[in-house]
């Protein structure tokens, strides 16, 4: 029996099943919850029987970003010093393959989380996006350099400056989704096929992921560009609009930009 809160954890075999489980808030990603899948994360990396790791939600929400509440109040000094949201990093230090299966919402951080994994399967529901300039902010884990990365300058800009939602069908022309299957598919396919990797050899495996990474870097790596992402991501709580942007969501009205 597990002491997690926020998810849930079941291994099948080779491969090892993360739940995001916080219903009430779509699986919004609170510090909490975020510590949680990387205990899990590492504690699957250290178990050899474990040969690939799926990370699923509910039909509703795979998850529906960073938890705004939790953010609102923070100012620059705090995310700052604390490195507000690093912990999110450790996802990337995983050697083992990591599926995501995704339905429903996968906004803001849950779109970075699943795009952090190696390979999504995606319902025909799902709904992907980063609206975080919507709240006053930017994407901040990874968002604005795997996207870019992932489908070019020109829609990446459009999907971060408009803060616009996605279609699995999109994502999946865009190549973010390896296969868009039907809702009550996606969890058993994303099972499947992290089966048939972890009946391969683990460090070809990992020896492959590694390699596939290292060609998805153009002029900063991956890491410098989230880096500097994250820091711009943390500069944005110095401003007014982020304070607005995040209290207007949770008071469900629109926001009234200032600009400062
Ligand atoms: N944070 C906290 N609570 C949330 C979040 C969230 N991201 N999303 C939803 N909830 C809560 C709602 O507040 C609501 O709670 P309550 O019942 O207490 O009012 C409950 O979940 C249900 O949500 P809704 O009533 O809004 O449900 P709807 O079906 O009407 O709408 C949506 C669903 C469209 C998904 C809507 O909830 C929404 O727009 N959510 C916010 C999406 C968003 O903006 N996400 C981006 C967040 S910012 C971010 O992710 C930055 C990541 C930076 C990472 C940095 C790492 C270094």
């Amino acid at each position: 029996v597990s002491s997690y809160k926020n998810i849930l954890i079941e291994s099948n075999g080779k491969v090892g099943l993360i739940t995001l489980n916080r219903p009430k808030a779509l699986n919004a990603l609170s510090s909490e919850l975020f510590h949680e899948i990387n205990d899990a994360l590492e504690k699957y990396q250290n178990d050899p029987e474990i040969g690939a790791i799926v990370i699923t939600g509910s039909d509703r929400a795979f998850a529906a970003g960073a938890d705004i509440k939790e953010m609102q109040d923070k100012t620059f000094a705090e995310v700052y010093k604390s490195n507000f949201l690093g912990h999110w990093g450790k996802i990337n230090e995983i050697r083992k393959p990591i599926i995501a299966a995704v339905n429903g919402f996968a906004l803001g951080g849950g779109c970075e989380l699943a795009m952090s994994c190696d390979i999504v399967y995606a319902g025909v529901k799902a709904t992907f996006g980063q609206p975080e300039i919507k709240l006053g902010v930017i994407p901040g884990a990874g968002g604005t350099q795997r996207l870019t990365r992932a489908i070019g300058k020109s829609k990446a800009m459009e999907i971060v400056l408009s803060g616009r939602n996605f279609t699995a069908e999109e994502a999946e022309r865009w190549g973010i989704v390896s296969k868009v299957l039907p809702v009550d598919k996606v969890l058993e396919e994303a099972i499947n096929l992290a089966q048939q990797i972890a009946s391969l050899s683990q460090p070809v495996v990992q020896a492959g992921k590694e390699s596939v990474n290292n060609g998805t870097s153009f002029e900063l790596s991956l890491k410098e560009g989230c880096h500097f992402e994250r820091r711009l991501f943390q500069g944005t709580f110095a401003l007014r609009d982020q304070k607005e942007g995040m209290k207007a969501f949770i008071e469900k009205r629109e926001p009234k930009w200032t600009n400062e």
